[in-house]
């Protein structure tokens, strides 16, 4: 075979946000680092958390602290994340923030000039330092103008289709340009996996054509381990009109803005929904736009909260329900306006243009929804519904150094899982990445630095390749990938989405084995350049796996908590699975296993701040 070869200390695959601040990090303690982009560098879904980064900065409240973040990320994840990642992550985060600052990045202001910080879903306190509705583009923005002067080598357009291995260890990678379909062997001692998610298994998605789950499924068949693959994330906002759009993200920022849902009748359906671990006093005043939630000790003028702002699993369960019984949006979702709020804030600020003030709170909603919609949010309400967004699973990792069970094998950001349990707040992914993508890259050059390199075995390289081209030259495939990739989206929409049910999973599961045979005689036959099908038909795999594995692990939690919902089962099981993650692994018969690891439990000190700030109960006996 005929390829390129690279060497590099440390390769990182995935340029979004954590994929940036790993190779940042391992750049600047002076290892050579590779970066790989599946698509042009700055097309990330991190541009996609657009409502802010979630930070215990206190410039708004100042009762906020790192305690009370790790306390509501538990919360949050109901209990089944890893408290460690949990604890670094809210500690860290404003060190990462202000450094991002320090980088160049822009951030709206307090009146007395420190980075604003806003309301979002199940964060006590205003807490998500923003640039408008675009916090993810200047994250972006602001990491890669800051990494490529490090001196990392970025290679676009590069997909990774095998992780190599001397014995137990990573040696490299082996991949292929898009655009010429060229094959390349990247040499390295370490490799951080940044890759994202895997909206893409699903028909209605934030996602971009990106998401297929390589990370999860390159480590998967690499020998690591996989967590909470049942938890994914669907975001109650997304458009649903016109249906070219459907799916796109209307950020929670709009709702920390004062947004409020509504249904056919007009009703503001969140207010009959207030969960009893969040009504501590409900301040039900319907005028002023808002309730307040949170419970007496956190209440003040800025730490009003709407019910619209309760934690996304419960929000998107409301709006499917909602449309179930009739009481939708025209296009089957439900409504989501402005005006409410806007009207309020005039009466107390007379000289108020309320169409300006949307426009500056919210710029990018006001030109996705008049360019794609032809709709002015600041006169109409949005049509929006529920959009997978992010899966809380992924690749196990060790929290303090982000290495999986592979040795040389890191993971960061989406596709590493603990720190988010059952359910992600809104916010913290950005800073997830930023704090855990800081300590991958860290750690991968600090092991690079104490390895020699490893071998990169030939026939492995050949087996990789031989298999790419099969999807070209074997005669006897009759498959269309892109109408496997539809089946699948379709099967995983409808029987692994919302609300799940043991007969409608064991049809998806019989639904998989067909379609694994059918990936296997998928074709794309032309030839290597400019072949988007035959790119579908290697994606298939990372599909297929991630789908079985979040299908496996979501009938095997007889429960429902957060990211998942069972109909069949629809209250949390603390005795049996609230102190439990759900593995997968690839077994030595090529099949998936699964089983049932204990959760690290949380020490003392740290039990005590989740009783402080959760109604006087331990963790235990709130999972
Ligand atoms: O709604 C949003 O802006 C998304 C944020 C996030 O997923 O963190």
């Amino acid at each position: 075979m005929d390829y390129e070869v690279i060497e590099h200390d440390v390769l990182v695959i995935g340029a979004g946000g954590a994929g940036l601040r790993a190779a940042i990090e391992a750049s600047s303690s002076g290892v050579s680092v590779g970066l790989i982009c599946k698509s042009l560098l700055g097309k990330a879904h991190t541009v996609m958390a657009e409502g802010g980064i979630a930070a215990a900065l206190a410039n708004v409240d100042n009762r906020d602290s790192w305690k009370v973040h790790f306390a509501d990320t538990m919360r949050g994840g109901q209990y089944v994340n890893n408290w460690r990642m949990a604890q670094l992550h809210a500690q860290e985060a404003p060190a990462r923030v202000r450094e991002l600052e320090a980088w160049g990045a822009v951030f709206d202001r307090t009146k007395d000039g420190r980075i604003l910080q806003r309301n979002f879903g199940g964060h006590k306190f205003p807490r998500l330092a923003h640039v408008g509705d675009r916090t993810g583009l200047e994250m972006i923005r602001t990491l890669q103008d800051h990494g490529i002067h490090q001196g990392m080598s970025v290679y676009m357009e590069c997909t990774i289709i095998k992780l190599l291995k001397d014995g137990d260890r990573i040696s490299g990678a082996f991949g292929y340009y898009r655009e010429k379909g060229r094959f390349v062997v990247f040499k390295a001692k370490a490799i951080v996996l940044a890759t994202g998610g895997i909206g893409k298994a699903y028909k209605i998605t934030s996602n971009s054509w990106e998401y297929t789950g390589d990370g999860h499924s390159l480590a998967y068949q690499a020998g690591a381990e996989l967590i909470d693959m049942e938890f994914i994330q669907f975001h109650p906002t997304g458009m649903i009109w016109p249906p070219s759009v459907r799916g796109i993200l209307v950020t929670e920022g709009v709702r920390g803005e004062g947004g409020c849902l509504r249904n056919s009748t007009g009703n503001r359906f969140m207010f009959g929904d207030i969960p009893d671990n969040y009504k501590h006093q409900t301040a039900d005043n319907e005028e002023e736009g808002f309730v307040y939630v949170m419970g007496e000790k956190f209440q003040g003028k800025d730490s009003r909260r709407p019910p619209e702002l309760l934690t996304r699993d419960h929000v998107a369960r409301c709006i499917r329900r909602e449309v179930r019984e009739g009481r939708g949006s025209p296009h089957g979702g439900v409504f989501l306006e402005l005006e409410t709020f806007t009207k309020w804030l005039k009466k107390r600020q007379p000289s108020l243009n309320e169409a300006e003030h949307i426009k500056k709170k919210l710029p990018s909603m006001y030109h996705q929804f008049k360019e794609l919609g032809n709709l002015d949010i600041t006169k109409q309400p949005m049509e929006v519904g529920p959009t997978t967004h992010y899966v809380m699973g992924g690749v196990r990792v060790e929290a303090d150094t982000q290495m999986s069970k592979v040795p040389g094998l890191f993971a960061c950001g989406e596709c590493a899982a603990g720190i988010n349990g059952a359910n992600r707040l809104g916010g913290n992914s950005l800073s997830d990445l930023l704090v855990l993508g800081k300590r991958a890259g860290e750690h991968a050059a600090k092991f690079a630095r104490e390895q020699s390199p490893g071998q990169v075995h030939n026939d492995q390289v050949e087996e990789s390749a031989k298999w790419a081209l099969h999807f070209i030259d074997a005669p006897e495939g009759d498959e269309n990938p892109y109408k496997v990739q539809q089946d699948l989206q379709d099967m995983m929409q409808d029987l692994v989405g919302i609300v799940r049910v043991e007969s409608e999973m064991q049809k998806a599961l019989d639904g998989l084995q067909k379609l694994w045979d059918r990936a296997r005689r998928v074709r794309a036959p032309i030839n290597r350049e400019y072949n988007p099908g035959w790119h579908t038909c290697m994606d298939l795999t990372n599909l297929l796996t991630v789908s079985e594995a979040v299908t496996r692990a979501a009938l095997e939690r007889k429960e429902s908590r957060g990211g998942q919902f069972r109909d069949d089962y629809p209250r949390k099981d603390s005795k049996n699975f609230g102190k439990v993650n759900a593995v997968v692994w690839k077994g030595p018969d090529g099949r998936m296993q699964f089983r049932w690891e204990p959760i690290p439990e949380v020490p003392a000190e740290l039990k005590e701040i989740i009783k402080e700030q959760g109604d006087g109960k331990l963790p235990e006996e709130l999972a």
